[in-house]
């Protein structure tokens, strides 16, 4: 990680912008919201920092706890932020990296603030948005200490001691009255990021503690993210439990004025089609962009001309498409350059057309040179892929033979879909609902106007396991991509989407869950952008209905909540529960007035937080490997988002 910086700077390097009142006016301008997700965003701003000053050559390892009252500390062993006074603001440079908005900026032009949460919008933003904030400096032998809250310096920087290394310690506790629906911090979500950021940053040691669990013999849990092999090492997390083709990932990289890419890439013996992932200064490009499109073109090229090259593919034969080359591939695309444009609805699509050439350059060369000089692997890569290829010929030829109109071809909507009458997608709303009488109580219960139903008789095709073909030969699987009418593959286009709302209504059984998965999996793998935009969703039908005496009943939502409820009811006091079983034991009324009013219901959304997650949670649970299935479970049993995945 050592690269040539200035190793002087000066106060002037800080663009002094404005103070912090914005921030608490208005906090999802710079983190994106005050939800879960934007309590999180707190940890990977000043994580971020110190990632800085890391790929900047100065620190080695970064440490982060989770406290008790879920307030936060983060340490580097970095140079520790400067203390000598301001040469204009006349303050400490650590009480203006603080205290001003985009204080923290880094040095000129040469190195690239390569990481970033909000693409990094400082650590004073964390400091405005947190009750309590202490900084602690370690450099040329002294201890400083500062500390603030919401922003204001309250406590003005002092010596505290002497101390032999040199680091930044940033302890900070968010502030409730801005993250009002939760001041809880997931494990999973921080240990998730961290092992992303330590893949993306080979030999970055991150080190999480969270001093609120104790594991079996009292110690808290604690976990170390370092990876010498980086992204390759990513790209074999993600291919873990699965048959790899090459015995270790590909890996290249390659450099310009503008940045750098480096890239890793896997193919198995899966069927997975997006385990790609790209990311552009740390930054997980959900929404793909220049790199990502330049990474696609180049491999399809480049399997192309090798398989003509070396007469694997006919003249006659057509070209593999993109698809084809994919189907089982796992790739880090991650690039690092100096002035990233960020585009898309969540900001998360490379805008840069540099890098289309520099990635698809560094493909061309990287990959072609890695089939040529390993023929053995290369013949496997193509023969997978013309497999692939072969195969949806077959099945094409064989639907035509059955004369049923493609999925893509064909105009007509499933019979079964009874459709709304707004044509207005955004407004529009689809029930996926499980079973003929659910379907049917639905069909009664909707708002036609705005509400379409579509039941699935039975279990789904788990797409996980079967090829593209067979998911193509399955009636509900079609009637699903019709239904949706965005295309799946390389003709999927997200704006094609005739709903905005594509609501997951199924029973509250192990059957209804079960189902539940099989359609998570069937978005994930095929209409993955869906799941990025927010558009689908879990309904969440009541488990009791509560009567008590005359008066009318009470819908309860979940176990906890029954024994609250029933705990209130006065002893004496008459009353039953109902359980409901299926969505069919609800007549149309109560359906619509408890699951399917968009006033009264409760829904969750369901997003791709973590791609690497996912990937795994998809792969190892849905894969055709009984092993990784049987560790997920028993890992995350206990974990209530396992049930709800
Ligand atoms: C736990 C959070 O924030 N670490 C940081 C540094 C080191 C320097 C620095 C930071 C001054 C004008 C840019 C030190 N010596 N951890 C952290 N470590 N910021 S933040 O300087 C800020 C510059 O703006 C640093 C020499 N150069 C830079």
């Amino acid at each position: 990680m050592t690269e040539t910086k200035p190793t002087h700077y000066n106060g002037n390097d800080i663009q002094v912008l404005e103070g912090l009142e914005p921030v608490r006016k208005r906090p999802g301008m710079y983190i994106g919201s005050t939800s879960a997700r934007g309590l999180h965003h707190l940890v990977y701003e000043v994580v971020d920092n110190s990632v800085d000053e890391a790929l900047a050559g100065y620190c080695s390892h970064i440490k982060v706890w989770i406290h008790q009252d879920n307030s936060i500390t983060v340490q580097d062993d970095g140079r520790g932020i400067p203390v000598d006074k301001h040469p204009k603001e006349h303050i400490p440079t650590v009480e203006v990296v603080l205290t001003i908005l985009h204080a923290g900026g880094k040095f000129g032009g040469e190195g690239y603030k390569v990481s970033g949460g909000l693409h990094g919008v400082g650590v004073s933003v964390v400091n405005a948005l947190s009750t309590k904030m202490i900084v602690q400096v370690c450099r040329d032998g002294s201890q400083y200490e500062i500390a603030f809250s919401r922003g204001k310096t309250v406590e003005k920087l002092k010596k505290i001691g002497s101390c032999k290394r040199s680091g930044t310690t940033v302890s900070f506790w968010p502030d409730p009255e801005i993250f009002t629906e939760t001041t809880e911090y997931e494990y999973r979500i921080l240990a998730n990021r961290f092992r992303e950021m330590a893949f993306l940053n080979k030999n970055l040691k991150i080190t999480l503690t969270d001093e609120r669990e104790k594991d079996e013999d009292g110690n808290d849990r604690s976990e170390v993210f370092e990876y010498s092999g980086g992204i390759q090492d990513f790209v074999k997390f993600l291919n873990q439990g699965k048959e790899a083709i090459t015995r270790k990932p590909i890996y290249f990289e390659a450099e310009s004025p503008e940045g750098e890419v480096e890239i890793a890439m896997q193919w198995t013996e899966s069927y997975s089609t997006n385990s790609v992932l790209s990311f552009a200064n740390n930054i997980n490009t959900q929404e793909g962009g220049t790199h990502l499109e330049g990474f696609k073109q180049a491999v399809t090229r480049t399997i192309n001309d090798y398989a003509r090259q070396k007469g694997i593919l006919k003249d006659k034969e057509k070209n593999l498409t993109g698809d084809d080359c994919r189907e089982g591939l796992a790739a880090i695309i991650s690039v690092k350059l100096h002035d990233p444009q960020f585009e898309g609805q969540t900001k998360t699509k490379l805008g840069n057309s540099e890098m289309r050439q520099l990635v698809s350059g560094a493909v061309t060369q990287g990959l072609g040179e890695y089939l040529e000089e390993n023929p053995r692997p290369a013949r496997k890569i193509i023969d997978k892929a013309s497999q692939a290829l072969r195969a949806r010929e077959a099945a094409r030829k064989a639907r035509d033979l059955t004369r049923r109109k493609n999925v893509m071809e064909s105009f007509s909507l499933p019979g079964k879909l009874a459709d709304c009458s707004s044509k207005d997608a955004s407004a529009s709303e689809i029930f996926i609902v499980e079973g003929d009488s659910a379907g049917g109580s639905a069909k009664q219960a909707r708002d036609r106007t705005y509400q379409a139903i579509l039941p699935l008789r039975g279990k789904i095709l788990n797409v996980e396991r079967a090829g593209r073909n067979r998911a193509l030969s399955s009636d509900t699987i079609t009637s699903l991509i019709t239904a949706i009418g965005t295309n799946i593959g390389e003709d999927f286009d997200a704006e094609k989407a005739r709903y905005h709302r594509i609501i997951i209504m199924t029973d509250a059984d192990v059957d209804g869950a079960h189902i539940r998965i099989l359609l998570l999996t069937f978005f994930y793998r095929y209409m993955p952008e869906l799941l990025n935009r927010g558009y689908i969703y879990i309904a969440q039908p009541p488990l009791y209905g509560l009567k008590q005496g005359k008066k009318k009943i009470r819908y309860i939502y979940n176990d906890d909540a029954l024994a609250r409820e029933t705990a209130k009811i006065p002893d004496g006091t008459k009353y039953d529960v109902q359980r409901y079983k299926g969505l069919g034991e609800m007549d149309p009324e109560q359906l619509w007035s408890t699951t399917m009013e968009p006033d009264q219901r409760i829904m969750l959304q369901v997003t791709i937080d973590d791609a690497a997650d996912a990937e795994r949670a998809v792969s190892d649970l849905m894969g055709s490997q009984v092993e990784p299935r049987k560790e997920y479970i028993q890992k995350h049993a206990k974990d209530a988002r396992f049930l709800d995945i």
